[in-house]
């Protein structure tokens, strides 16, 4: 179906938008109509290739009709039913059906609605665990510097952006260990970059600090999304496993950006080889087409809390929409799609491309870095000494009007394109990003 474009300018006053420079943006908006396949479509009627699937979400591409339809089909059947002391038969099949390809273990499925809602959740289980099995104490929050995981409350206080923290209050409990990025050691690294895995023994010195006993878990992005695609350093999500086993601290992967293929295998933990406790999601589960993020507990953490008399409720935590139908149906239908097409695996036939194509722009004006996993790049572009983030927010504007969606945070130019790419989209995209970084003083 196609647009109305002429009825598609809506007064822009009322939305006041997230995470977005409001003014700045209703001056000279940028507005989609459509989508399909790895593209967009403005309301003036350009073609917009994807370059970041949408906000790292579309894995599969846009207005895949097997999600519309399952949709469509499931809020004729079922719009709403309850999940507290009540159920319906899908969030059953979907927990079912992602533990079949979890990282060993985290077969026990906890439903949200978002990727904030997740780490939140998350975190709310590391309490209860260690509170089950008698170490209530364990009620420290580890997070690390530049590390993103939602704007709820739970999750600004364990992550480590500054702008996100500065104007709220933050949960007393948490704390932080630096971050890996390490430009000096590891500039222009192609995937995990050689120095830094020393970082890990950051816990140590939080252990040594508080008290390991107080410790209830630490949270890392297994690649850090946000901060603009920072791979870990080899060795360092081995080291930070181990020394969370040595002292009985949780360790939880936030996936919401790397699960569900993006690294080339179904979440970071098989692809990295590390497999966490807790692992949060969100975003891909159902291709971005309905809010939903889902939290995957190992066994063991399941067990210590879902015990005691049955009659009890034993956690008490939960949404509205915690495994809401038609969030499930678009969420099966996702994971037909990726099974089908082998979109989970995609990425490991494309990354040798995708950094080879990335790289190539090293020798671009103000390029002073690029990173690069998976089907996940960046590239940092040097500020401008009066005006940080301007350069970026060019590279942005410039970039859409030749045709290609990208994703600036400041100066930091990060790509995510849905996994279903050709390799000759491939090659546009990087054609039109390095005449853009041409043009861009
Ligand atoms: N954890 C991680 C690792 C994320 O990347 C969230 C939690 C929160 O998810 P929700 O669904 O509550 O937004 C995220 C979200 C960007 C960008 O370009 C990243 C996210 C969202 C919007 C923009 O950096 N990640």
């Amino acid at each position: 179906m196609s647009a109305d474009y002429g009825d598609n300018r809506p007064d822009l006053s009322a939305f006041w938008m997230p995470f977005t420079a409001n003014r700045q943006f209703k001056d000279a908006p940028r507005l989609l109509a459509e989508a399909s396949g790895m593209y967009y479509r403005t309301v003036d009627g350009d073609e917009v290739l994807d370059g970041t699937a949408g906000l790292w979400c579309c894995n599969l591409g846009h207005a895949r009709e097997e999600i519309t339809q399952a949709v469509s089909r499931q809020l004729a059947t079922l719009d709403f039913a309850p999940t507290f002391q009540m159920g319906h038969p899908l969030p059953f099949r979907l927990a079912a059906a992602l533990s079949e390809f979890a990282p060993s273990g985290l077969d026990r499925i906890f439903f949200t609605n978002s990727g904030s809602e997740s780490v939140d959740t998350a975190l709310k289980m590391a309490l209860a665990y260690h509170r089950a099995r008698g170490e209530g104490q364990r009620v420290r929050l580890i997070g690390r510097e530049k590390g993103y995981h939602g704007v709820g409350f739970g999750g600004i206080s364990v992550g480590g952006l500054v702008n996100n923290r500065r104007t709220y209050l933050t949960l007393p409990g948490a704390d932080h260990i630096a971050h890996t990025f390490d430009p000096q050691r590891n500039a222009f690294s192609r995937g995990l970059p050689e120095h830094g895995a020393e970082k890990a023994d950051e816990v140590e010195r939080l252990v040594a600090l508080h008290g390991a006993e107080t410790i209830a878990a630490v949270i890392v992005e297994p690649v850090a999304g946000s901060a603009g695609v920072l791979p870990p350093p080899k060795g360092y999500l081995e080291r930070l496993r181990a020394v969370c086993d040595r002292h009985g601290i949780l360790l939880i992967f936030d996936e919401v950006i790397t699960g569900f293929g993006r690294l080339g295998e179904p979440f970071a933990a098989q692809a990295l080889g590390v497999t966490p406790d807790i692992m949060t999601t969100a975003k891909g589960i159902t291709n971005g087409a309905l809010p939903m993020g889902a939290v995957f507990a190992h066994r063991k953490v399941h067990d210590a809390i879902v015990q005691g008399p049955p009659a009890a409720i034993e956690f008490f935590h939960g949404y509205t929409y915690s495994g809401h139908p038609v969030a499930c149906a678009a969420a099966l239908a996702s994971l037909e799609i990726y099974h089908r097409d082998g979109l989970f695996t995609r990425v490991k036939s494309l990354a040798g491309l995708w950094e080879d194509h990335l790289h190539a722009l090293c020798g671009k004006p103000n390029v002073v870095d690029i990173r690069n996993i998976g089907l996940m790049g960046a590239i940092e572009l040097s500020p401008r000494p009066d005006a940080p983030g301007a350069r970026g927010y060019e590279v942005l504007v410039k970039a859409l009007k030749a045709g290609l969606l990208v994703r600036a945070t400041g100066d930091i130019i990060a790509l995510s394109p849905p996994l279903i790419i050709s390799e000759d989209e491939i090659g546009k995209l990087f054609e039109i990003l390095g005449g853009v970084l041409d043009g861009v003083a």
